[in-house]
């Protein structure tokens, strides 16, 4: 099983079998909470009807349409919704399989752009600490965890990685964006002083890091890295597959923060988790800067057998169709305040060390119990499990992203569950 306790998971199985807007179903008949969206993908909620029936349909009407060299109509429809909903300047769409993909797709398009238009030493990548970009190699050489990276051998070459942000002596309890922290961009500046900005082809992001814990930039901190990025002629590469569609309120990431990045990498909510699929935008200079040679001449020497699968492509329109019907990309900024007030009352219940909270994102950072990290948070789990609950953890933390939507009393129903447990804890 990815990512679990084979050995626990198997003596006592958590099994699903059925599910309903912001319900699972149990093997045993129970209905859960889904506190997480699933993996933060299912941002609509679960069995939608427009999503099963265009998928239903899809599989009936054109199954399989070869990927390279031919073409199929929801591929390009899907592509300029997406540039619709991106911000001004993304212009162009490449399809994966997954988040993972996606951030492969889109390390291998900045290191080639620079290569075609003439500067080919830039081959070096800057991630950050505790950054998360999927189980590839290229993700895991610019990612910063360590148990995710350790196993896995010499790793990419040519990769730097900026500090991470978390600072709880300066910033626990902080609602929204941390006061503290804005100056850790500046280590860019030094990475820049140390290999020269010649060698650098991107820099890779999570405007929030989510898998690591929920960690949210401090104010003013990523528009301090667009900054340095544009000084020195670097990529700036944002991984939304959490924050994409409406996670914070706002279609993407990039419209919260104001900032703009180069290339967007995108997955989970674009298909509300239903169809595995990835979607990486690029701005149109890009793009264009590849479309130079002869016209019988590939241009960019990569794709997947299912980049744009038709049936994932249907599942993508009307995922969107139902995000825009529902107002749901959006719908965090109304009960982002509601969100943050209830997550915020779990504060002073003992082992918690921090609670924080953006758009539809929570966190709960629990003190680890000596000797034994991740033994807390993996008993909360547990007994939110069995009292209806469905949370993620992580380390000692506790990470929640209910689909978007999400209603007051179901928020009501996670923080009191939460409350419940963390007050008879060991
Ligand atoms: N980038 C980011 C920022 C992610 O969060 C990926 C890439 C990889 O996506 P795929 O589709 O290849 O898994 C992710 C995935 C969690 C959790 O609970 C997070 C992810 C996946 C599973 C669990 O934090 N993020």
């Amino acid at each position: 099983m990815p990512f679990s306790a084979n050995r626990q998971f198997k003596q006592a199985p958590r099994m699903f079998v059925g599910a309903k807007d912001m319900h699972f179903v149990t093997s045993d008949g129970r209905q859960v909470l889904d506190g997480t969206a699933g993996l933060w993908c299912v941002n609509a909620g679960h069995c939608r009807p427009r999503i099963t029936e265009a998928i239903q349909q899809q599989a009936a009407e054109l199954d399989y349409a070869p990927a390279f060299q031919m073409g199929h109509p929801k591929a390009f429809e899907l592509a300029n919704r997406l540039v619709d909903l991106a911000p001004e300047g993304m212009e162009h769409v490449f399809f994966t399989n997954s988040g993972s993909e996606s951030v492969e797709t889109a390390l291998k398009i900045a290191l080639a752009y620079q290569r075609v238009k003439g500067e080919g030493s830039r081959f070096r990548l800057i991630g950050r600490e505790r950054g998360y970009h999927g189980v590839n190699f290229g993700g895991i050489s610019v990612g910063g965890i360590v148990p995710n990276r350790k196993m896995f051998g010499t790793l990419l070459t040519g990769v730097d990685h900026l500090p991470h942000t978390h600072d709880l002596r300066r910033n626990a309890f902080t609602r929204g964006e941390p006061e503290h922290g804005a100056e850790l961009a500046d280590e860019l500046e030094r990475i820049v002083g140390l290999h020269d900005a010649s060698t650098i082809a991107a820099v890779i992001v999570e405007p929030v890091a989510g898998s690591t814990g929920v960690l949210i930039p401090p104010k003013g901190y990523l528009k301090k890295l667009r900054d340095i990025c544009s000084k020195y002629g670097i990529l700036l590469i944002f991984d939304e597959v959490i924050t994409g569609y409406g996670r914070l309120g706002t279609p993407f990431a990039c419209d919260y923060f104001g900032v703009q990045p180069d290339i967007m990498v995108t997955a989970k909510g674009l298909t509300n988790g239903v169809i595995p699929m990835g979607a990486v935008l690029v701005k149109k200079e890009i793009h264009d800067a590849f479309m130079t040679g002869p016209e019988h001449m590939i241009e960019f020497m990569h794709g997947y057998t299912y980049s744009g699968n038709p049936i994932a492509s249907a599942a993508g329109l009307a995922t969107l169709e139902t995000y825009k019907e529902e107002g749901l990309l959006t719908r965090g900024t109304a009960l982002g305040p509601y969100w943050e007030e209830a997550l915020h009352s779990l504060a002073g219940l003992a082992h918690v060390i921090d609670v924080r909270n953006i758009g539809l994102i929570g966190a709960i950072e629990l003190e680890p119990i000596e000797g034994q990290p991740t033994k807390r948070a993996f008993s909360a789990f547990i007994k939110a499990f069995e009292a209806g609950l469905l949370i993620r953890t992580t380390g000692d933390i506790i990470a929640l992203s209910p689909p978007l939507i999400v209603e007051k009393s179901h928020i009501d129903q996670i923080v009191g569950t939460l409350g419940a447990i963390l007050k008879d804890l060991d």
